[in-house]
């Protein structure tokens, strides 16, 4: 069954792992039978709930780091480059496990410094550091008492990067944590393996791996590192005897936060998208978005398609803004050195940072769906935290404040910005005397906490007439969301669901109706209707099947739209979804084909 993570593809990463992305999808089955929940966390009350995460709430920024083996290959095999992430380099060369495990001698990262690595942490202004205790490939990255695959049994480096890197964290509080590939394991006979095995050495049951190398596995590292994060990943067939054994040392670490990825149904305390913002946050659930500073998570000398300090600065702020965490990962070398462009990149975001830190660390999302300028908000207390991106010709303004302005600063130097209120509310804000070019941060000063009354999304036309109705303008109803770049709108697997736009016509007109939407093949032939105000408008349509999730097409309906003048709600409603999904719909062009005069 494909699920809605599925669904959206939004992530390149997805694309690759299709399987994969089925089973992290944060909507997995629900198990059949209502046995009591497996979620560890179960019981807990809202208080404690709260307590607990508390300190994630507030830090909005950590380390992920994907290292092992798989950096001395760095993305080459056989002296030729191997597609895909460099951490999968086993799985997509088919490199033999005997073959793999060689790597092994050869790992000796005399130049890793655990001291340096926390410390920018540190600089970058991250709270938290999540580091790959074993990836797919099985090799753990501490010393293990189960199986010989591991750091201190198989490398002539002697060291525990665990044990180092979670005391360097402890002594800045900075918060440690782990990643745990719980089923996949391309080392040990019964691991998971996407794609399938392919060598006779992996073969064997997934349960007896659980239960003989993943469970204790999870025992030491929770005994001996004490981690505040827990990290699952890529979920294979965990069936409740798994999730048990495998969350058993919960009852060590009381506090510990562990993400949605365990499989089996269990929720965990975050959702994790990956490799993309999502439009709208997740409003009602704790969350973080991990993505790569290039293009591979685990070190590829060839991959040197960094993303500028300004572009991760904004990924940060736009996260905050919408009440989320940034995950944001570094792939070290063989030698154990993080690469320089990671380590510039993550020097310049904590300085902007560091001048801007109060508009990020401890806040919570903005109070505005859509700003009238480039830029993102964020509020703690009585201050509303405007991030202006681009400082906009025409000046700043901001309607729909219903509180009070008592002051307005830069946040970066102090200086005093003038507020003035026009006749309709608005609030025009005076340029500061120096603009900085990643993000200007504003705090505005309230006299309570904000109290914003957006005005309504009302959609005209264009110069030529048409309208767009995008993802992120619409009203969504039910489990709908937005996601992705372009944004989209997916998780349609309800037929109840639907999705309305409000339009000011400034006359009557007839227009032609197209749909930006994909739908993978398995998916097709839902039906749906359009309305207007409420009433059928005659216009419907059946999906047709695209090659992917991935794949957008335009699909135009048999006749003309009639609008009369004014404003109206356009609706998009299913009639039936015989399969998992309605669609993804990226937004409807309505083109005047007949202006009545
Ligand atoms: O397959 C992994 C991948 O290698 C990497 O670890 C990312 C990080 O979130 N997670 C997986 C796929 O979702």
């Amino acid at each position: 069954m494909k699920t809605s993570r599925f669904l959206l593809l939004a992530a390149p990463l997805l694309a690759a792992l299709p399987a994969l992305a089925q089973q992290t999808s944060p909507v997995q089955a629900a198990p059949a039978q209502a046995l009591p929940s497996v979620d560890p966390h179960a019981n807990e009350t809202k208080a404690q709930r709260d307590a607990r995460m508390k300190w994630f709430r507030e830090a909005r920024f950590g380390m992920f780091i994907h290292w092992g083996l798989y950096a001395v290959p760095a993305g080459e095999w056989k002296g030729k480059p191997v597609g895909s992430i460099g951490e999968w380099i086993m799985n997509t060369a088919k490199i033999p496990v005997a073959d793999y495990a060689m790597l092994a001698p050869q790992f000796n990262p005399t130049k890793f410094d655990a001291e340096a690595w926390a410390q920018l942490a540190q600089d970058a202004g991250m709270k938290y550091m999540v580091i790959t205790a074993k990836h797919h490939d099985g090799f753990a990255m501490f010393p293990s008492k189960v199986g010989g695959f591991n750091i201190g049994a198989s490398t002539p480096f002697k060291r525990d990067p665990l044990a180092e890197l979670s005391a360097a964290c402890r002594k800045r509080g900075i918060k440690f944590g782990v990643y745990y590939s719980q089923a996949q394991d391309w080392h040990q006979p019964g691991g998971a393996a996407y794609g399938g095995h392919w060598d006779k050495a992996q073969d064997g049951d997934l349960h007896h791996y659980v239960k003989n190398v993943a469970a204790p596995q999870l025992s030491e590292l929770l005994t001996k590192y004490k981690p505040a994060v827990l990290w699952w990943d890529t979920p294979v067939d965990m069936s409740r005897e798994d999730i048990q054994a495998l969350t058993e040392a919960f009852a060590q670490n009381p506090q510990l936060i562990a993400n949605n990825r365990l499989g089996n149904g269990v929720k965990g305390d975050t959702e994790t998208p990956e490799q993309f913002i999502p439009a709208q946050g997740f409003p009602s659930r704790d969350w973080e978005t991990c993505m790569t500073i290039n293009d591979t998570w685990g070190f590829k000398k060839n991959d040197l398609n960094f993303k500028s300090a300004e572009s991760l600065t904004r990924n940060l702020i736009d996260i905050a803004s919408k009440g989320g965490n940034y995950l944001l990962n570094v792939g070290p070398d063989a030698t154990g050195t993080i690469p320089l462009p990671e380590v510039q990149r993550l020097r310049e975001v904590g300085a902007w940072l560091k001048r801007n830190r109060e508009t990020i660390y401890a806040t919570t999302s903005s109070p505005y769906k859509r700003l009238p300028f480039d830029g993102r908000a964020t509020v703690k207390g009585n201050t509303l935290y405007l991030n202006v991106f681009a400082w906009p010709e025409a000046g700043l303004t901001l309607s729909g404040l219903q509180t009070p302005v008592r002051r307005a600063r830069t946040v970066a130097s102090g200086e005093t910005l003038q507020v003035l209120k026009g006749a309709d509310g608005t609030l025009h804000i005076s340029k500061p005397s120096k603009l900085d070019p990643v993000s200007t941060a504003i705090a505005l000063e309230l006299s309570g906490p904000p109290v914003v009354m957006e005005p309504e999304i009302l959609l005209a036309p264009q110069a030529d007439g048409s309208f767009k109705l995008g993802a992120t303008d619409a009203t969504l109803e039910g489990g709908l969301k937005t996601e992705g770049n372009p944004s989209n709108i997916g998780f349609w697997t309800s037929a109840s669901d639907s999705v309305s736009w409000k339009v000011s016509a400034p006359h009557a007109g007839k227009y032609q109706v197209q749909l930006d939407y994909s739908c993978e093949p398995d998916s097709g032939g839902s039906t749906f209707t359009l309305e207007v105000d409420g009433q059928d408008s005659g216009l419907k349509g059946t999906v047709a099947p695209t090659a992917s999730w991935n794949d957008y097409k335009s699909f135009t309906l048999d006749g003309a739209l009639a609008l009369s003048e004014g404003k109206h709600t356009l609706r998009l409603k299913p009639v039936a979804k015989p399969n998992l999904a309605v669609m993804n719909l990226r937004g409807i062009t309505l083109t005047q084909v007949k202006a009545d005069k």
